[in-house]
């Protein structure tokens, strides 16, 4: 169980199925960069998650390089923090199997995401039902204790736990029960051309809906000049679900610059929304401008890259690995010569 001396660990991914919109930059990865220097991280690019819906394969490839250097791009340090691709370190496939057979199929069946996704489909890969024991394995193989996530991974975290306790209870202790870490504010930066949804990466491509880490500033300036607010003139932060356009983009406003509500709400007041969403788009653009030249520059380097990714599946198979051979040792596995942690 948890060793008293050891730094605080932390478990997160992105999955590989688009360029990553400024919800996944607000509500995970600026999270990941405040733990970098103090706990023990594990960033990982996950690509069996993303399979759970077709991916062309020539994409999943170029999306999964294009992932790491967005997290090395937004200010993720390989010196501090271990950056891999799931599908390199072979336990987190295999470990998911196990927790799937400790998993009652009506704790699946109750996920809102697999309902909204199920949902939209005629047919519906088995992936996508499973899909939440994957992400279960991908914390508890390492012990993770903070798992630093926007608000709609909160249930599946939640399932994490109960999974990690379950199988506590009937093989012995062995994994540490994560918490989800969800951000104050940025937990659901919502769709620019639809504040009734959330901003996400796999409509990204969708015109006006989100704004990318890679935008150019035109890119940038058009869609949140598109974004949808509502007919009033106050710029204020408010739940009121017809203020959600206008509380969205003052919360974008409000991570990127730091400065507190009140001051924010003052320094608005009497403006008209289409100053409002110019000066949040230069915000959003000066924010974005080092990670985008960033990025420029890493993907020229695709050796660098996979270097790092090759680090990274090591150190990261160095702590899923043993505990995979817990696991199994546990649950009554015949030991086997072929199967030696290295
Ligand atoms: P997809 O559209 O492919 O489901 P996604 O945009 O929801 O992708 P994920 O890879 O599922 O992105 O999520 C990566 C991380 O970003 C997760 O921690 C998730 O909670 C967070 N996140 C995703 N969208 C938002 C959002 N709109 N606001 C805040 N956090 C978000
Ligand atoms: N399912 C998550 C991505 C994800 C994840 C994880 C997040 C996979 N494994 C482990 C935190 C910890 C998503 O779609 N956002």
């Amino acid at each position: 169980m948890t060793d008293p001396v050891r730094k605080s660990r932390v478990f997160s991914g992105i999955q590989p199925s688009g360029l990553l919109p400024l919800g996944n930059y607000l509500g995970a990865i600026r999270q990941w960069l405040g733990t970098q220097a103090d706990h023990e991280n594990y960033f990982c690019i996950v690509d069996l998650h993303a399979v759970t819906i077709y991916q062309q394969p020539e994409m999943l490839r170029r999306k999964t390089l294009e992932v790491a250097a967005m997290y090395l791009a937004a200010g993720v340090d390989p010196r501090l923090s271990t950056i891999f691709v799931q599908s390199h370190v072979r336990a987190h496939a295999e470990g998911s199997w196990l927790l799937t057979c400790v998993t009652p199929v009506g704790w699946l069946e109750r996920m809102t995401q697999y309902k909204a996704k199920a949902g939209q489909r005629t047919s519906v890969g088995a992936g996508l039902l499973v899909y939440p024991v994957l992400q279960a394995a991908d914390i508890v193989l390492y012990d993770a204790n903070e798992v630093p996530v926007g608000e709609d991974q909160k249930q599946h975290v939640e399932l994490a736990q109960d999974i990690a306790q379950r199988f506590n209870h009937l093989y012995g202790e062995t994994f540490v029960i994560p918490q989800a870490v969800i951000p104050a504010s940025g937990a659901r930066i919502l769709a620019l051309n639809d504040p009734g949804r959330k901003m996400s990466k796999s409509e990204a491509h969708q015109r006006g809906h989100a704004v990318c880490l890679t935008d150019d500033a035109d890119e940038i300036r058009n869609a949140i000049q598109r974004a949808v607010t509502d007919l009033g003139r106050e710029i204020v932060f408010s739940q009121q679900p017809e203020k959600a356009g206008v509380n969205n983009l003052l919360e974008i406003y409000e991570l990127l610059t730091g400065r507190p509500r009140p001051e924010i709400e003052a320094h608005f007041e009497g403006r008209g929304y289409g100053e409002f969403k110019q000066e949040v788009a230069e915000v959003v653009i000066e924010a974005l401008r080092p990670i985008r030249e960033r990025y420029r520059e890493l993907t020229g380097e695709p050796d660098e890259l996979k270097r790092i990714l090759e680090v990274g599946a090591e150190n990261a198979a160095a702590i899923a690995e043993p505990k995979l051979a817990e696991m199994k040792q546990k649950m009554g596995f015949l030991a086997s010569p072929r199967y030696r942690v290295k």
